[in-house]
């Protein structure tokens, strides 16, 4: 039994030593010490030996187990070093490689003319005030002396929630609103940017699209005060040599009216498809204050005097891109986004 022993060993070290891969040193492990190895079976084979001669035949069977398991953990370490030694010259990094930059975003055109606006408004003193988009038909209608029979106070022309509450189709209830707020005849300088909601939709006209309306109100504020800051404004937004005009117009909440145009930024003037070739583009409109409008807010229009006006942002984005059609604004495609 010793010398069957001996000879296993000698044949197990030779298989170990041999294993130039990971499934050859398994299989050689599976061969010797495995359940059905042939060290096992000689272990198993002890019991048909003489009871004196089985102590150190055990004995001997566990050395030579030891001395395999040890070899073979030797010959696993040597040759998991090779794999990853394998691994890493051939997976190597080339750090020379130029990185890829990640992509930046930026705000949206609509955002970027917003901010714009509220830019320069905000240098000339103004304050920016915004109030709810559900509102009611005091705040929207009556406080801005839109009449009963006017077209806006229509259900075909305006999203109602119930009788009296409606989604506001202007900001101007948030003038309203300030006014309402205020000491009785207290100056006020502000613009309310936001969301407006109409029953309209076209290539120019979407339900919900942005406006910003100025108000400023003091004494002794006249129509030139309105002049000049919307000509300021204009040349602003749309560059130095832009022309400006105003031409008379209604609205229910100024008096006198007017609407007003500049000299069309494709063009300049020329005439083309934009300005249905007659070299101007309406931007804007504004007034005076109705003296109504003053009273039913609490000022004393015999006290002050005020001019407003209201711009949709949709519009200016529009004519100061040179895109066509609205609702592209709305459709959040990257490939029209990302010119801008
Ligand atoms: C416009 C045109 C003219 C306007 C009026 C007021 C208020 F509240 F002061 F009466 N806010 N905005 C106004 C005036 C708006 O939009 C085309």
């Amino acid at each position: 039994m010793e010398e069957t022993l001996q000879a296993l060993k000698q044949q197990a070290a030779e298989l170990i030593k041999g294993a130039d891969a990971l499934p050859k040193l398994q299989e050689a492990r599976v061969k010797y010490l495995g359940k059905k190895g042939e060290l096992t079976a000689l272990l198993k084979g002890l019991g048909k030996l003489a009871a004196e001669e089985r102590p150190r035949m055990g004995a001997l069977v566990n050395t030579v187990r030891q001395e395999l398991e040890a070899m073979i953990e030797d010959v696993q370490s040597k040759l998991e070093a090779e794999v990853l030694a394998a691994k890493l010259s051939t997976e190597k990094i080339d750090i020379t490689l130029p990185g890829r930059a990640a992509r930046q975003g930026h705000v949206h055109p609509l955002t970027a003319v917003n901010e714009m606006i509220e830019a320069f408004f905000m240098k000339m003193g103004y304050t920016v005030a915004e109030g709810p988009e559900i509102e009611s038909d005091h705040f929207n209608f009556e406080c801005l002396n839109l009449p009963a029979d006017h077209p806006a106070r229509d259900m075909q022309d305006s999203f109602y929630i119930t009788e009296n509450i409606l989604l506001r189709t202007h900001t101007s209830p948030v003038q309203a609103r300030t006014l309402q707020s205020q000491e009785p005849n207290s100056p006020v300088r502000m613009i309310a940017p936001g969301k407006v909601y109409r029953w309209d939709y076209d290539a120019t006209h979407s339900p919900v699209f942005h406006q910003v309306e100025g108000l400023v109100v003091d004494k002794g504020i006249t129509f030139s005060d309105l002049k000049g800051t919307l000509e300021l404004f204009l040349r602003h937004i749309f560059g130095e040599e832009t022309k400006v005009r105003f031409r008379t117009s209604f609205f229910p909440f100024t008096e006198p009216s007017a609407e007003v145009d500049i000299s069309c930024c494709m063009c300049h003037g020329e005439g083309c498809r934009v300005c249905s070739h007659t070299g101007w583009l309406e931007i804007l409109g504004c007034g005076m204050v109705h003296p109504e409008v003053l009273r039913i807010n609490g000022y004393d229009p015999n006290e002050v005097q005020g001019f407003a006006f209201g711009m949709g942002v949709e519009r200016i984005a529009m004519l100061l891109y040179g895109i066509g059609d609205l609702r592209l604004f709305y459709e959040d495609d990257v490939r029209f986004l990302k010119q801008f």
